[in-house]
């Protein structure tokens, strides 16, 4: 039988058949000892008995931890923790890479002040070039029904920090779900997980993941050649500059430092970049990647 893995707590998979039977297995044997991991996400086969096959992966991440998406939905609030864009540019990078379609979603709007969601629209005036943005508050999302429709037929997984509202957003989109949420505790903003594990969950006709936060992203699978074409608005000028290897860094006739200079290029993300190129530059030297 085929089926496809919806939740994983410690050795215990839940499976879902094409018919919607639902199955609680443990791989076979060797897979522990393979150091082959069963994601979320994963068509498998399987029997009464086990799961005895990961099948082939369109896609895969390892924050989180998942396979098989269509859409990987970026939640960052816009208060509480505030909205960090360095970090936001990082899970857009993490997406990016496995050619996966990012969705950005803003929480939290009702607690931000007339002036910060002021500068927030004025920032993701840009993203929205790129990406499709939503925004929502303690009640849902503003625009629910757009995506609702983006979202049709489709697998979705949120990924972002922890406390962002990445669960209450998904009890937002299911009436009966309850999953467990809880805010950010000590002064300092940090949050505490509070989701454990991933699972993906049934909402009208397509599935979202939920997945425990983390508040900080490895980005070192990723080689420094490869870094400009996590950025859209570098990947639509492409072969523009006068080099064909151009890393947009130091070459002259670059295309992407013009369009930086006329504004064209949002600099914070064009400054990131930099700073992630040379630290992936680094790595490579120190490991010889
Ligand atoms: N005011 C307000 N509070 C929100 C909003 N979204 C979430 N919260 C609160 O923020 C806190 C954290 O929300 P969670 O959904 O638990 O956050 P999470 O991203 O799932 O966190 P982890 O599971 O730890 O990764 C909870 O107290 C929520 O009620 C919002 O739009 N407005
Ligand atoms: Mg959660
Ligand atoms: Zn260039």
């Amino acid at each position: 039988m085929i089926g496809r893995i919806i939740k994983n707590i410690s050795n215990e998979y839940t499976v879902i058949s094409n018919s919607g039977d639902i199955s609680v297995l443990k791989p076979r044997g060797k897979f522990r000892y393979l150091d082959e991991t069963i994601k979320v996400g994963d068509f498998v086969e399987y029997n009464d008995d086990m799961i005895v096959k990961v099948l082939e992966r369109k896609n895969t991440f390892l924050r989180p931890f998942i396979s098989n998406v269509d859409y990987v939905i970026i939640i960052t609030s816009l208060k509480r923790p505030d909205i960090n864009y360095e970090l936001l540019d990082k899970f857009l990078i993490n997406v990016e890479i496995e050619n996966v379609t990012p969705i950005i979603v803003i929480t939290k709007m009702d607690l931000g002040s007339e002036e910060e969601i002021k500068n927030l629209y004025e920032n993701m005036k840009y993203y929205e070039k790129y990406y499709n943005v939503f925004y929502s508050n303690y009640d849902g999302i503003v625009m629910k029904d757009s995506f609702l429709a983006l979202l049709n037929d489709k697998i979705g997984v949120v990924s972002g920090q922890t406390g962002a509202g990445k669960s209450h957003l998904l009890n937002t989109l299911r009436s009966d779900l309850n999953l467990k949420t809880q805010d950010i505790s000590d002064a300092l903003g940090r949050g505490k997980h509070t989701t454990r594990h991933t699972e993906l969950i049934k909402i009208e006709n397509f599935y979202i993941a939920d997945t425990p936060g983390f508040s900080s992203l490895d980005l070192s699978h990723i080689k420094s050649t490869n870094l400009k074409e996590c950025y859209p608005e570098f990947v639509e000028v492409l072969n523009m500059c006068k080099y064909n290897e151009c890393t947009h860094t130091h070459e002259p006739n670059c295309i992407v430092k013009k369009r930086v200079e006329d504004g064209l290029i949002l600099k914070s993300r064009y400054d990131n970049y930099l700073k992630l190129y040379q630290m992936i530059k680094e790595e490579e030297k120190f490991f010889k990647r």
